[in-house]
């Protein structure tokens, strides 16, 4: 009888046999068991001479309610699902992956977390990343803050990666004085693959709340490709670089804030950081719907801008080229200047930022960028575009328009780096 996802097995190669749970492979070169201390291993295909079948799989009745034990001299740690692959395992019945957000089937998944802290689950959403909307921030800055008044050690939130560094962005302006760590967790390869990052993200993680008397928000991925290190890396200044590579996550005009050492679990920092308090939280948690973020582009018309000015948008952010620039000055473009103008003048604030991954905006340096200045667009400094459009949102969800405009050029939460180094750049 020939094995299938879930059976127990060996795998038999030339140099080794190995035993354990048979997953549904989406490597199509390796065949993937889950060990018994609950990490998965990619065998090479080529190298299998047989695969064993042990004991068939046999569906569990119902979970186990047996909490797992509260151990007094470890730390606390909430884990909130928000969906994507970090949290995901495999049912064995569809070979789909699907969430699972017991503390349990969490400590199934990830064993090696109860050594260094007490964990509890809970659910806030099982979406992709791409799906995340306004009231989504909302509802994680909710759960945040239960946490907090539960007096846990700190936050990990389990998050897809495609818009990861956006919700990280959102989080920060969301919360001023957080006492504890709140760090968001993504995976770039899924549980049942034999590469997966899951396990070491989180661990690496747990072992920085653990560890350490940072406080605020930040993102915890691999460093390199390989899974000897992980970084913290700052919440407004991290972009996914890479769709698939698991150090896909870098700072842009910024360096990691901490480097945790996976094999020997030593932690190191970089830079200075926030350390944990007990000043008041606030929080301000309303974010503005009608703020649009828009690309310039050769051969551009105003369509784009016009219809904001329609609808009545509030703010745009204008990703443009070099340093600011916008295709505004020659006759056949003078219309995108115009309506521009137009927009800004019915009440909307422009932000300018650039297309370029590094360095920042200036709008002295060409008669182009005065241009724009001279109508009133502001220029977002060294800000990733992305998080200028959250912080645009957010100051005008919370703000009144003088404000908004004399708080976006300032740095409220580590989004503008004034001096920036020729090491904050990738290498
Ligand atoms: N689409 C991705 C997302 O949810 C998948 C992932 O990375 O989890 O952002």
């Amino acid at each position: 009888m020939t094995a299938k996802p879930g059976d127990r097995v060996k795998v038999v190669t030339s140099d080794e046999i190995k035993e354990g749970i048979l997953m549904p492979n989406q490597e199509t070169d390796s065949v993937v068991i889950k060990l018994d201390n609950g990490y998965n291993v990619g065998i090479d295909k080529k190298k299998v001479k047989e695969i064993k079948l042990i004991e068939k799989y046999k569906e569990k009745e119902t979970h186990s309610e047996k909490k797992p034990k509260k151990d007094s001299k470890k730390p606390t740690i909430a884990i909130l699902h928000t969906g994507g692959t970090i949290a995901s395992k495999v049912d064995y019945k569809t070979g789909g992956v699907v969430a699972s957000f017991s503390d349990e089937d969490f400590l199934s998944m990830f064993p090696e977390v109860k050594d260094i802290a007490n964990v509890k689950t809970s659910l806030i959403s099982t979406m992709m990343s791409e799906d995340m909307r306004f009231s989504h921030y909302k509802k994680i800055a909710d759960a945040i803050v239960k946490e907090v008044r539960n007096n846990v050690d700190g936050i990990i939130i389990g998050h897809g990666t495609d818009t990861l560094a956006v919700t990280s962005a959102a989080l920060s302006f969301i919360f001023e004085n957080l006492p504890i760590p709140v760090i968001l967790v993504g995976s770039q390869r899924s549980s049942d693959r034999g590469s997966t990052d899951a396990a070491s993200n989180l661990i690496c993680a747990t072992e920085f709340i653990a560890k350490t008397n940072f406080a605020g928000v930040a993102v915890c991925m691999h460093e390199n490709t390989s899974d000897n290190n992980c970084a913290i890396l700052p919440a407004t200044k991290t972009k996914k670089l890479h769709t698939s590579r698991r150090d896909a996550f870098k700072p842009v005009n910024d360096i990691i804030i901490a480097r945790i050492d996976y094999d020997t679990r030593k932690i190191e920092f970089l830079k200075d950081y926030t350390k944990k308090n007990d000043e008041k939280l606030v929080v301000k948690d309303k974010f503005e719907d009608k703020v649009a973020i828009i690309k310039t582009y050769p051969n551009m018309f105003p369509d784009l801008i016009e219809t904001l000015t329609k609808k009545k948008y509030k703010g745009l952010v204008l990703e443009a080229t070099g340093l600011g620039q916008a295709p505004t000055n020659i006759k056949e473009n003078i219309p995108n200047y115009n309506a521009l103008k137009k927009f800004i003048n019915s009440g909307g604030v422009v932000v300018l930022t650039s297309q370029c991954i590094f360095g920042a905006v200036h709008g002295d340096i060409y008669v182009n960028c005065r241009r724009l200045g001279n109508i009133g667009a502001i220029f977002g400094k060294d800000m990733l575009p992305e998080t200028a459009f959250i912080k645009l949102a957010w100051l005008l969800g919370n703000y009144k328009k003088d404000e908004v405009k004399e708080l976006l050029t300032k740095n409220l939460r580590g989004e503008i780096n004034e001096r920036l180094m020729k090491d904050e750049f990738l290498d």
